[in-house]
């Protein structure tokens, strides 16, 4: 397959003034006719517009029909032209129905709608399909009326009416220049909720969410967390609703979690639906996230969009961390900030250290989805962050201001959001452009000296990247933000010596460390004992930090740091070191151990009643395996199952008196309520609980929160706990679940994922069976990510199987799944891809399983570009 580069980008060579779609939809046959107003930047003799799986009819130049003169291949249509502007009409054909890849247009519960980000416009007619062509959108939709009430698109409705043979149509005009991968349309019986916003000059917006009839009582928290991403993207950034209408649709059919479309977003009804009864505390700030994720692409996404698709980051990473922003305000900054660190460790360290690492702004890509990262969009996300870090809320918000002052209307590059930041600051920000090129977790190891005689501490600093070598690496501009303790955990005032004053921007008790170089140092003076450094703190930078910290210091900074995120680091690092220390032990079949300063820490922080009860939640779980594993350049993965299970059964048994009376009182019957305090409260009892669970004894307590179905955060905690043991009430309760909750997708999907991440000990038979219920199914991605996706992220002992089963299984799902959607098989694939971290056997297996899949004849270039790149 193709490859495609940065260094190759061309401006294109011809514009599209307009855009009128006309579309007759049939599920099969769907007729497109398309007619574009062409204007030449270049003089050419033919021009080029990408187009797949589509059926010509005809192509019309000016009034004449070319169409013998046009070239057709599986990936394009070259189009003879004369003259510098010309209207061109090509009419197509399309199969929606049999469109199982869920790009382009397709069906979905028997409606129409489309996802045309980042490819798939393509899937729709011939056009050039690159985000640095804007044009104006007019789409008319002609459908059978019974089946097809609704008929929406982009922008503001025109006109409307009935014709014959029981059809009508509708035609919407976007007013705002597009890229078509924003182009939106979707059609067929669905009914919607209503609210209004007043923008903050004084302007109505009607805002409808659209969703299936059986679910319309399930759409107010989506409709509530909309208005308060709009009144947070005016307040915050002084960003207005621009049309004047919102439109949000709810498929249950749908490869991302949702699309920003101008003014019609579709949604994976993941993100839209919630009751109480349904939805956990996850699913509710999912949902009031992505809402929000979609609002605020209309500014940074849609009205500045990319110039190509390795820009990707500049909306996405901005668009995040502007949703990351969002959500701290409407829950707890402190938890949000924590959360996000985890997801980043878990899931985007391993990716930077895989086959698959790219910079934040990728140098090529076979397939575009495939890029789609954790990279691109939460890494990228801590780069915008470092731009805020830097600059603080103000100078952000006047790089902001600046940026759309500079850009509104245009296709731009990462290049200017740097540029904006840095001129509305009148700073030179040239370094940071070595975020976007280099890829890798940065490593930043600090070694620290202290003298009593002259009360000097001493800080040297050192930044590397793994794969890149010392002459090769570009030094990264890296805020580092710390704070001194004395050892009864009181801050100490930090005063930097002269010859470093300039890197360091001291704020109260708190300081930035400009870090900028290769190697640097930094000296404070007039400390009269030996300081506990609280570093990185709220995670000032994506690194890793490589300090050798004692366990009494780590104590002190879980006790008393008053930086939440440090607070936790601290604590997870104290049960790290506990599990590392008893890897260590079982590989040399050892007796384990924990220390009585861990017990001691842990049992400070569990009994906390003033601290936040989310707080506590974080700090007393452990960290997760996968956080584990990245510790090692080979990873033991029974080892770490084995000595992370004993750690929780000894704080189980060691703190049960405690951990029940933290459970019953924050276990409450008061009905539920999306509230930051209540989430927190269910947070913790839950974690008490899991622990709980663990022993033989609190077994009831476990069966009584199932069974009291209170709401599905709790019943699902309890229910995973209990999915776990290998008990008889496990089946039941299992059975019980999926009786009540059988024709709800989502709730369904839950049940299946929870299956699937079961470390019973016959998981990898469990899913076997689970493939086969009659409610599994290939075609539906919300499903296959509950089995086969948790199964191979979250699995370790069902997917690792030493006979190399699991391995075997999820080869063979990924080579079917292909078949039908390879976006999605491209992401089930994933967990292949580290092969190369674990045990020489199980190497061989894993490398066995890829090869397997690369030796497919008919694989898609999404699943191939990740298994060669695992293979290479
Ligand atoms: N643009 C694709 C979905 C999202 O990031 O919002
Ligand atoms: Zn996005």
């Amino acid at each position: 397959p193709k490859v495609n580069y940065l260094k190759d980008y061309q401006a294109p060579k011809f514009e599209i003034a307009k855009v009128d779609l006309q579309f007759e939809l049939e599920p099969n046959r769907t007729r497109v006719k398309n007619t574009m107003r062409v204007i030449l930047v270049e003089s050419v003799e033919s021009i080029r517009l990408d187009g797949e799986n589509l059926s010509l009819i005809s192509v019309v130049l000016d009034g004449k029909t070319i169409t013998e003169q046009c070239s057709v291949s599986e990936t394009a249509l070259d189009v003879p032209v004369q003259g510098t502007e010309f209207t061109l009409e090509i009419e197509t054909l399309i199969d929606p129905q049999g469109n199982t890849a869920l790009e382009g247009l397709y069906r979905t519960s028997g409606n129409y709608c489309t996802q045309c980000e980042a490819e798939g416009f393509r899937k729709i007619t011939y056009y050039p399909d690159r985000p640095d062509v804007l044009s104006y959108f007019t789409t008319k939709i002609i459908a059978d009326e019974k089946d097809n009430k609704v008929l929406l698109s982009n922008g503001n409705l025109i006109d409307s009416g009935s014709l014959e043979d029981g059809r009508h149509f509708a035609v919407w005009h976007d007013p705002f220049k597009k890229p078509c991968y924003l182009f939106a349309l979707v059609a067929g019986n669905l009914e919607h909720i209503e609210d209004e916003f007043i923008t903050r000059d004084q302007r109505s917006v009607t805002l409808r969410i659209y969703v299936e009839p059986k679910n319309i009582d399930q759409c107010e928290h989506a409709m509530e967390s909309l208005k308060r991403s709009m009144k947070w993207d005016e307040e915050r950034f002084g960003l207005i609703y621009d049309l004047d209408i919102y439109m949000i649709v709810a498929v249950d059919d749908f490869n991302m979690g949702a699309m920003e479309n101008k003014g019609l977003n579709v949604f994976n009804s993941k993100f839209v639906l919630a009751k109480p009864e349904t939805a956990t505390d996850i699913d509710y700030e999912g949902i009031e996230s992505v809402i929000g994720h979609e609002y605020f692409h209309n500014w940074t996404g849609n009205r500045v969009t990319c110039r190509d698709w390795f820009q990707l980051t500049l909306k996405e990473g901005l668009t995040v961390f502007r949703d990351q922003e969002f959500t701290s305000d409407m829950l707890s900054p402190a938890v949000k900030r924590i959360e996000d660190v985890k997801r980043l460790r878990t899931n985007q360290f391993p990716e930077d250290a895989g086959p698959m690492a790219h910079p934040i702004q990728p140098q090529s890509y076979i397939e575009m989805n495939n890029f789609y990262t954790m990279t691109v969009y939460e890494k990228g996300a801590e780069v915008v962050r470092l731009y805020h870090t830097l600059l603080g809320e103000e100078g952000f918000r006047q790089g902001m201001d600046l940026y759309f002052q500079r850009h509104d209307g245009q296709a731009v590059t990462v290049d200017c959001f740097r540029n904006a930041m840095a001129d509305a600051n009148k700073v030179d920000l040239q370094q940071m452009k070595a975020w976007y090129l280099q890829a890798g977790t940065p490593r930043l190891e600090i070694v620290v000296d202290y003298d009593s005689l002259t009360q000097q501490y001493r800080i040297e600093i050192k930044q590397s990247l793994r794969k890149i070598s010392a002459e090769d690496f570009q030094p990264l501009l890296i805020p580092l933000k710390m704070a001194l303790f004395d050892s009864d955990g009181k801050p100490m005032q930090i005063k930097p010596a002269a010859a470093c004053r300039d890197k360091v921007r001291i704020n109260g008790n708190e300081a930035i460390l400009i870090v900028e170089q290769q190697q640097q140092s930094f000296e404070f003076t007039g400390l009269t004992s030996r300081p506990v450094p609280s570093w990185l703190r709220g995670f000032s930078a994506p690194v890793k930090l490589a300090y050798d910290y004692s366990q009494e210091e780590l104590a002190c900074l879980a006790a008393n740091d008053d930086d939440s995120f440090v607070r936790w680091e601290s604590m997870q690092t104290l049960s790290l070191n506990e599990i590392k220390q008893n890897v260590s032990r079982l590989q040399q079949q050892q007796k384990l151990q924990v220390s009585e300063a861990y017990f001691s820490a842990f049992e400070k922080i569990l009994a906390d009643e003033e601290a936040d009860p989310a707080l506590i939640a974080l700090a007393i779980n452990l960290p997760d395996m996968t956080y584990i594993g990245e510790q090692y350049d080979i990873v033991d993965v029974d080892a770490i199952y084995s000595a992370h299970r004993w750690l929780r059964e000894q704080l189980a048994e060691r703190f049960e008196v405690l951990f029940v009376k933290r459970y019953q009182a924050l276990n409450s019957d008061a009905a539920y309520r999306y509230a930051r305090e209540d989430i927190a409260q269910r947070k913790l009892k839950n974690v008490c609980l899991a622990y709980l669970s663990l022993l033989d004894k609190q077994l009831e307590l476990v069966l009584e929160q199932c069974d009291a179905k209170r709401n599905m955060t709790d019943v699902l905690a309890a229910l995973d706990a209990l999915s776990h043991l290998d008990v008889a009430q496990r089946e039941e309760r299992l059975q019980d679940f999926y009786q009540q909750w059988r024709h709800e997708a989502l709730v369904l999907d839950k049940w299946f994922a929870l299956q699937a991440a079961s470390h019973h000990i016959h998981a990898l038979e469990h899913v076997k069976e689970l493939i086969v219920h009659a409610d599994f199914t290939l075609k539906n991605p919300n499903r296959v990510r509950s089995v086969l996706g948790v199964f191979g992220r979250l699995n370790l002992l069902g997917f690792h199987r030493s006979d190399g089963a699991g391995y075997q299984f999820l080869a063979e799902q990924v080579l079917n799944l292909d078949a039908i959607n390879p976006q999605v098989a491209a992401r089930i694939v994933a967990p292949f891809t580290h092969w190369k971290r674990y045990d020489a056997s199980r190497q061989v297996m894993m490398k066995q399983a890829l090869q397997t899949i690369a030796d497919c004849n008919t694989l898609s270039k999404d699943v191939y570009e990740i298994v060669s790149k695992s293979l290479a």
